[in-house]
């Protein structure tokens, strides 16, 4: 891939100007040191390959060249000005999460799902992780980069000792549906930048109502482990902070869970990991 290529292959969605890397250390840093000169809102950075992708509290996050996905979009954050901040990273990392559970349906008939605060998964394994950061200048919100990572062909997924909860690509799963009108199995590749500019699209279409209800609800829908009993570890140690049933989220993004004592509490922090009890 190569820059203008891609500004060609994205060029009829409204973006900002795009920087494209064949090799970086990491988007997210890229598009914060862009976002503190003044970055546009939509501006985009994207690479091949990243040497320090980081996750949440920086964790390693991997991206080998040639299969996975790896960019940071920049949102401008003074049309944020209205919002609590503590509904930024949540909301924001729900925008990312979403978009890319859509693009998987309506592209490839993959069905996805959101692991609060901030995972995709695909019949169960990590196809993708959402990491969102905030740039301020004082009290007032420059910027919100989201930064997506998606594992596309079975290399991009990470060694077994390397990662905490199973990985998995989208690859696995395209391969294993059958497409509309046709009665063959289709082994298909995917395309990684027309997934790129589907799952743009979709997070452009889900930003104009990022703080309605329905952005809720279809946040919602798209929640793992409804209904099912999760234990909610410690993101920094491997100790359980405590177990619950999944029911749901709240207005401002934290999720609900119902105690074996029958009361509802909230996981408002994003400094955790879930994990399905059985
Ligand atoms: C995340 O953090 O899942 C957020 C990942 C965000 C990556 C994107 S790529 C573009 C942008 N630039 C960056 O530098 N980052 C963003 P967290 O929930 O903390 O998960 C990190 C954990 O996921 C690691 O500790 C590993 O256990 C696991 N992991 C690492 N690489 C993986 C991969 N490729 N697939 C699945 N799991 C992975």
């Amino acid at each position: 891939m190569d820059q203008r290529t891609l500004e060609q292959i994205l060029a009829d969605l409204p973006l900002g100007p795009l920087r494209y890397y064949d090799r970086i250390a990491s988007t997210n840093d890229d598009a914060r040191r862009w976002a503190s000169r003044g970055a546009q809102d939509l501006s985009l950075v994207v690479a091949d390959e990243q040497t320090a992708g980081r996750g949440r509290i920086d964790r390693r996050w991997f991206t080998s060249t040639g299969a996975a996905l790896a960019f940071s979009l920049i949102l401008d954050g003074r049309q944020q000005e209205h919002t609590p901040a503590s509904w930024l990273i949540p909301r924001f990392t729900a925008l990312g999460a979403l978009a890319v559970c859509d693009a998987l349906q309506e592209e490839y008939r993959v069905a996805a799902q959101i692991k609060w605060p901030n995972d995709v998964l695909v019949g169960g394994g990590k196809v993708a992780g959402v990491l969102v950061e905030t740039q301020w200048l004082g009290n007032q919100l420059q910027a919100v980069v989201v930064g997506i990572g998606v594992n596309v062909s079975p290399v991009s997924i990470p060694p077994l000792d390397a990662v905490s909860f199973p990985a998995a690509c989208i690859e696995n799963f395209v391969g294993l549906i059958r497409r509309e009108n046709d009665d063959l199995e289709t082994s298909q590749r995917v395309d990684r930048w027309e997934l790129l500019r589907s799952l743009l699209s979709r997070l452009l279409e889900w930003r104009e109502v990022l703080f309605q209800d329905v952005f809720i609800s279809a946040w919602e829908k798209r929640l793992a482990y409804i209904g099912e009993w999760v234990r909610v570890m410690d993101i920094q140690s491997p100790t359980i902070k405590q177990t619950g049933q999944v029911i749901g989220l709240e207005r401002d993004g934290s999720l609900k869970l119902r105690t074996a004592r029958g009361d509802v509490t909230h996981l408002y922090s994003g400094d955790v990991n879930l994990r399905p009890l059985k």
